[in-house]
């Protein structure tokens, strides 16, 4: 059976709701908290910094998934104290030092993933594959939630799955990030992906009834990967 985490973009989650919206999640068994960190630079706008991870760790159990939108990243690791049991993702095109930067959010006891905007080639993971656990595909170009799908991204996600399987990782998690909603997150199951983050597309639009909206999607995607016609 393949793995399936969701990941709750925590950006898009209204933040007077948290505490409320955490229920939620602890009662769905919600595997992580997907929180997108924006440097302004690395991408063209500034979201979620240091005192609002604190802060998250502090009113939940469910681990955090860092997703580091920022320059620098081997330079500002530190400044989020991760603990054991987290993920980070790095983007490649933010380092120079991208495996450096693995190698630290490894000896913090953190999961390394890297991340790739859409029209990064998967070839830059050649010689870090023994070293993550995941690779973070961007569905969207990062820095805003709200946009459409990236349709090539489809193919990248299946290409990642063959190409982890021959390189001896079928464990390796992938990661898909960008108007995941229900018909996308299926097609995106379909050409291997384990790990969804839950943005306006699934969760947080207008009118949205959570619970039921997290009961869909884990429906919906664990349909896809067992390979039910969906
Ligand atoms: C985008 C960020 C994402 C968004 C998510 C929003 O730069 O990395 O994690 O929060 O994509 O989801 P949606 O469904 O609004 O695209
Ligand atoms: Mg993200």
């Amino acid at each position: 059976m393949s793995e399936l985490r969701l990941a709750p973009s925590m950006m898009c989650v209204d933040v007077t709701d948290t505490r409320d919206v955490l229920d939620v999640f602890n009662a769905q068994g919600v595997e992580l908290l997907h929180v997108d960190v924006m440097d302004g630079s690395f991408v063209p706008n500034i979201m979620l910094g240091t005192n609002y991870v604190r802060d998250l760790r502090a009113i939940t159990q469910i681990p955090l998934d860092l997703h580091l939108m920022v320059d620098d990243p081997l330079g500002k690791l530190d400044w989020f104290e991760v603990v054991p049991g987290e993920w980070v993702s790095v983007h490649a095109e933010a380092t120079a030092h991208l495996q450096r930067t693995i190698d630290r959010i490894r000896a913090a006891g953190a999961r390394p993933r890297v991340a790739l905007n859409p029209a990064t080639p998967l070839s830059v993971l050649d010689w870090v594959f023994d070293d993550i656990d995941g690779v973070l595909l961007m569905t969207v170009n990062p820095g805003f939630a709200g946009q459409a799908l990236a349709l090539q991204t489809l193919r990248k996600i299946a290409a990642l799955r063959t190409l982890v399987e021959e390189r001896g990782h079928p464990g390796m998690d992938i990661e898909v990030d960008g108007n995941v909603s229900v018909p996308n997150a299926q097609r995106m199951a379909q050409a291997g992906a384990t790990t969804f983050v839950l943005g306006t597309s699934a969760l947080f639009g207008p009118g949205s009834d959570i619970a039921h909206d997290l009961r869909l999607i884990r429906r919906a995607i664990a349909t896809a990967q067992a390979g039910e016609p969906v």
